[in-house]
């Protein structure tokens, strides 16, 4: 991991070294077809995604905004003096303000993305509206962390990771990482996760296929920046954007589906596609009560609270 600003400045002229073509093409080459959905943040996909968190259709950010403003001034007491925040994949750090502002004895704040311009000006921001507060932003992808800067804060450190973006984990990796976290954040830590809940598959699918078009266009922006960043020649006509409801798995998915038979051109390697062939961009799990604590345990966490909002709910989890 470095720091965010290094990040930024390294890849400003383009995607080179990142990872992203080495990946997209182990993923094309492939069956099923599939590309990780961390590929989706780049400084477009992550303002697409500000966007998504707007629609009347995605409920997730809205109730958890409304539900953490009642939990967090009830779980700051047991942060302790001298606390660090250390917050996985941050984006633009906005339900961040609503812990900060419930807890203004915490020391320091890390913020932790894998888009380095999103970063860099969401630290800037909670930087300049919290002054008497340490910001380090760590650039990087919070499933390979080595730890964290040092000097931050001698309290607690208590891991933030809202969102429900653990729903984008398959149940192994989540468990890897949630265990992989309790050894990052040290002795005595606690953790805030942000689930979504199970719920009417009609709510979902309307939330991951809004009738504006921004979750399309999210999920295309893939293939955008392949055009953009690895000269790929994706024709963004061909590809249809579905979300549909998994059951036995538990998680919304998003493909993107070939509307005919086609060759795509990559940095050079040709990817065959049949009409009807999807590549896999995305899962988002849902959460029960029960499969949130099941998860929990498995990393050697403890549920100390577990809070659900209005419908359409999701959830709010305290873990030591
Ligand atoms: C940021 C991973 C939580 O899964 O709901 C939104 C991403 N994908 N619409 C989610 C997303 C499609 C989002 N997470």
């Amino acid at each position: 991991l470095r720091l965010a600003r290094d990040v930024a400045r390294e890849t400003a002229g383009g995607g080179e070294g990142n990872g992203f073509r080495e990946a997209l093409l182990a993923g094309l080459e492939s069956s099923p077809k599939r590309v990780s959905p961390k590929w989706f943040y780049d400084a477009q996909g992550s303002q697409l995604f500000e966007a998504i968190t707007e629609l009347p259709e995605y409920y997730p950010t809205r109730q958890e905004a409304a539900l953490l403003r009642v939990v967090a001034p009830e779980w700051s007491p047991r942060f302790g003096p001298e606390a660090v925040l250390v917050e996985f994949g941050s984006g633009a750090s906005e339900k961040t303000r609503i812990v900060l502002d419930a807890a203004p004895a915490l020391a320091a704040y890390v913020p932790i993305d894998i888009s380095a311009e999103a970063l860099a000006a969401a630290a800037d921001r909670i930087a300049a509206a919290y002054p008497d507060l340490r910001v380090r932003p760590m650039v990087g992808d919070f499933l390979a962390l080595d730890g964290l800067p040092g000097g931050i804060g001698e309290g607690r450190h208590v891991g933030f990771f809202p969102g429900s973006t653990i729903g984008n984990l398959d149940p192994a990796e989540a468990i890897a990482f949630l265990r992989a976290a309790r050894g990052l954040l040290g002795d005595g830590a606690l953790f805030i996760l942000g689930v979504d809940l199970v719920k009417d598959p009609a709510a979902l699918i309307a939330a991951y296929d809004d009738a504006a078009g921004v979750t399309a266009a999210f999920n295309r922006n893939l293939l955008v920046r392949a055009n953009r960043e690895l000269g790929a020649d994706f024709d963004l006509d061909d590809f249809r954007h579905r979300a549909l409801w998994n059951g036995p798995e538990s998680r919304m998915e998003m493909h993107l589906e070939a509307r005919r038979d086609m060759v795509v051109q990559i940095g050079g390697r040709r990817i065959a596609f049949a009409a009807g062939e999807t590549i896999h961009t995305e899962n988002s799990r849902k959460f029960t009560a029960a499969s949130i604590a099941e998860l929990a345990e498995a990393a050697g966490w403890r549920v100390a609270d577990f809070r659900q909002g209005p419908a359409p709910a999701v959830a709010l989890v305290l873990l030591e």
